[in-house]
């Protein structure tokens, strides 16, 4: 029989975390006229303005005016809270002052909210970044072609939470002029006009690949590493959304100059990455503002993201408000505008795309009801 080991019984205590690097500068970053407000109102004797930078396995760390530090929930925040601070969170902190930690008072009421649902119809509500303005959508341009229905998915949460959306094709190295041509007519083609797409070669210098650039320029998206700084904007604050292995810290590196962040090889049999990134942190950009680089997401469900996909696909979402039915499937149902409008989903990636977010989101408003989880 086998002996019982008797478990000792220890404290937990924080994993040891690696050091701050890379941080922006607290100038950088910018928090709004009402956290501001929210701030002075609020914060009492020895407490700053901070914003939260990193999360090390949900530690935090907190960059002030004066210093940056690993920092951990008031008493009275930890219950429900602890799990809810996300990187870009303007929090009211106070310093470690020679103490291991400082300590988070509050989190002031974001501007944006990049969230996700997760766990199937049990599931709860991530949120990835706080206080975002751009969401950099990121797949890689390897395979035969890209999946619009995942960008455009990303897209729709991305404006839902307030964000505006990028695209990033990746690894052009690994693709060819007429790869090229046809992802971004297609990116364009689901997308419309409104989101800028930028196509990459992260390992290489940018002037090394002029067939790829003029196959990129004129399709009509923008070439190169460089391009990518013109997106984020100083002051502006981007997460990079996208599977593990499509290249999101190899690009970082690349517009950091140096090999800053751990990047991973990918599986031989399925080109599936390996979740190399497991920390979500603010990279300051020279020339531009700030990135987050944030794990690969291997789901995002449609959970109550309506109005992001009116934001998305505002044409086909009024064109809907003319079925004659208003919970028209715009599959088979008479009076269907959308139908008579856009035709067939088949002849059309940009129709199908909405259509199978939409399906999803009412299968998903069926399991789950957002406004009890919240
Ligand atoms: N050929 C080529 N390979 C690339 C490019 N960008 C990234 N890679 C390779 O793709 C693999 C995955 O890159 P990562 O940057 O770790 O991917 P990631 O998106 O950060 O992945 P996670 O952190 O797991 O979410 C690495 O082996 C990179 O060297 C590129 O532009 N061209
Ligand atoms: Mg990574
Ligand atoms: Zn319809």
């Amino acid at each position: 029989m086998a002996r019982r080991v008797k478990k000792a019984r220890t404290k937990p205590v924080a994993p040891s975390l690696p050091p701050l690097t890379e941080l922006p500068t607290f100038a950088d970053l910018r928090p709004s006229e009402e956290q501001l407000a929210d701030f002075e109102a609020e914060a009492g004797e020895g407490v700053e303005l901070g914003c939260v930078v990193r999360l090390d396995r949900g530690f935090p760390a907190v960059l002030t005016e004066r210093e940056a530090f690993r920092a951990e929930f008031a008493a009275r925040l930890t219950k429900g809270e602890f799990s809810k601070v996300a990187v870009g969170d303007w929090v009211c902190v106070r310093s470690p002052h020679g103490h291991d930690m400082g300590i988070i008072e509050r989190i002031l009421p974001r501007t944006s909210d990049i969230a996700r649902w997760k766990g199937g119809n049990r599931g709860e509500r991530q949120t990835l970044a706080a206080n975002v303005d751009v969401v950099l959508v990121v797949q890689a341009l390897e395979e035969w072609r890209v999946s619009s229905g995942r960008i455009t998915r990303s897209a729709v949460v991305a404006r839902d939470c307030g964000a505006r959306v990028v695209v990033v094709l990746t690894k052009a190295d690994e693709a060819d002029e007429a790869l090229v041509r046809s992802s971004v007519n297609l990116v364009s083609e689901v997308l419309g006009e409104g989101s800028p797409i930028a196509v990459v070669a992260s390992l290489g210098a940018d002037e090394e690949y002029a067939d790829l650039r003029a196959a990129t320029e004129d399709a009509g998206a923008l070439w190169g590493v460089e391009s990518v700084r013109a997106l984020v904007p100083p002051g502006e604050v981007g997460i990079m959304l996208g599977p593990s292995g499509v290249g999101k810290s190899t690009l970082l590196n690349a517009l950091l100059g140096r090999e800053a962040l751990e990047t991973g090889a990918v599986r031989e049999s399925d080109g599936v990455g390996r979740h190399t990134t497991v920390t979500r942190r603010m990279v300051a950009i020279p020339g531009a503002g700030t990135i987050v680089d944030a794990p690969g997401l291997r789901t995002l469900q449609m959970v109550g993201h309506e109005r992001g996909l009116a934001l998305v696909f505002p044409d086909i979402a009024d064109a809907a408000r003319g079925c004659r039915f208003r919970n028209c499937t715009h599959t088979h149902e008479p009076g269907c505008e959308v139908r008579a409008q856009f035709g067939d989903p088949e002849d059309s990636p940009r129709l199908a795309a909405y259509l199978a977010l939409a399906s999803e989101m009412r299968a998903s408003a069926k399991t789950l009801d957002p406004d009890v989880v919240l």
